[in-house]
């Protein structure tokens, strides 16, 4: 399958990597990005053409399928042309930055009437995670009341928008709890104290959202981006009699002149490398199925609606606020 990669900094260059090295029936075959010395690079690494419009990417006719790892205000005209082209995509998370936005590709996929799109929520991949949803969904630890999430990266932008870390960051964590319970989210509320000292202005870093899902289950994300010691992506369900958890920040123990220690991860790419590999394979393969695999574009839309619903009530202050997708409902072709 030949594959057009559209955004080739940080994430689309690792994708093309993994593609490349690890996928065996996909190669990739066109490349594009705002900065042509990041493609070229690319470009060179992987044996791909360097396009520079991203659209010719898409309807490059020896492009099967596209993965988009650009910026996330470029997904909805991207995702939108794959669309029209009938071609199956990949989008990084967020699928949009605003809840309209990915309502439109909702809508745009709905009148194709096939599932074309694939939003890249890989931590459904990922071996921990997959075990939590496989021991949930086999009764072992009966209903599940309340599920504890933590996101935390080494660093970020001392003025990374608040906003950013819900779309952008939390918006893994609205998704694996709308995955692992099969419920949606139906408030959301935001909350800050005594900032980092790594961030200025307006940012706030941590945050605690607190959301709750139409059966009342109570999630609560904890999401620090200047946590400086490594990057962590855990939670805990709590069940009417047990818990189960991903506490698995990389597969390495020791003992040093510490003690015993686990070794932290890095960062993305560590820790859930081995997530993005099965994802990819799983994509190429449901493609020359002909089949949808992984999240959809509902998925990325819902997913999308509770950070929206978070960003409001990070800016009123209020303590919950309903989220729109409460009011939307799910189109046949996602059932
Ligand atoms: C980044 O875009 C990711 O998707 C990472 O998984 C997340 O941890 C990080 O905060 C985001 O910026």
């Amino acid at each position: 399958m030949s594959v057009g990669v559209i955004g080739t900094g940080a994430m689309g260059a690792f994708h093309v990597r993994t593609l490349t090295e690890s996928v065996d029936r996909a190669q990739v075959s066109a490349v594009a990005d705002l900065d042509p010395s990041l493609a070229a690079a690319v470009a060179e690494s992987s044996g791909a053409r360097v396009l520079e419009d991203p659209l010719a990417v898409v309807a490059d006719a020896d492009v099967d399928a596209v993965l988009i790892a650009s910026a996330d205000a470029t997904h909805e005209p991207l995702v939108l042309a794959c669309l029209a082209e009938g071609k199956p995509v990949l989008c990084e998370k967020p699928l949009a930055p605003t809840a309209e936005a990915a309502q439109r590709i909702v809508a745009a996929e709905v009148e194709k009437g096939r599932r074309l799109v694939t939003v890249g929520f890989m931590r459904r991949y990922d071996p921990g995670y997959v075990a939590l949803a496989e021991a949930y969904a086999a009764g072992e630890i009966g209903a599940a009341l309340m599920l504890h999430c933590v996101h935390r990266n080494a660093r970020s932008r001392p003025d990374n928008p608040s906003a950013q870390l819900i779309r952008g960051s939390a918006v893994h964590e609205f998704d694996i709890a709308r995955w692992l319970l099969g419920e949606e989210i139906v408030r959301i509320s935001v909350h800050h104290g005594r900032p980092s000292s790594h961030v200025v202005g307006d940012t706030r870093d941590p945050m605690l959202l607190v959301a709750e899902t139409e059966g009342g289950v109570l999630v609560d994300v904890e999401a620090f981006m200047n946590c400086r010691y490594g990057y962590e992506a855990r939670c805990e369900l709590v069940g009417e009699s047990g818990t189960l958890g991903v506490d698995e920040p990389s597969g390495l123990a020791g003992r040093g002149p510490a003690g015993l220690y686990r070794k932290v991860a890095a960062g993305w790419a560590e820790r859930f490398g081995e997530a993005y590999r099965r994802e990819l394979c799983d994509w190429v393969d449901g493609v020359a199925a002909g089949e949808h695999r992984g999240a959809t574009a509902w998925d990325g839309y819902a997913a999308t609606a509770v950070a929206a619903a978070g960003v409001s009530a990070l800016g009123s202050g209020e303590p919950a606020t309903p989220v729109p997708v409460r009011r939307v409902s799910r189109p046949a072709l996602y059932s």
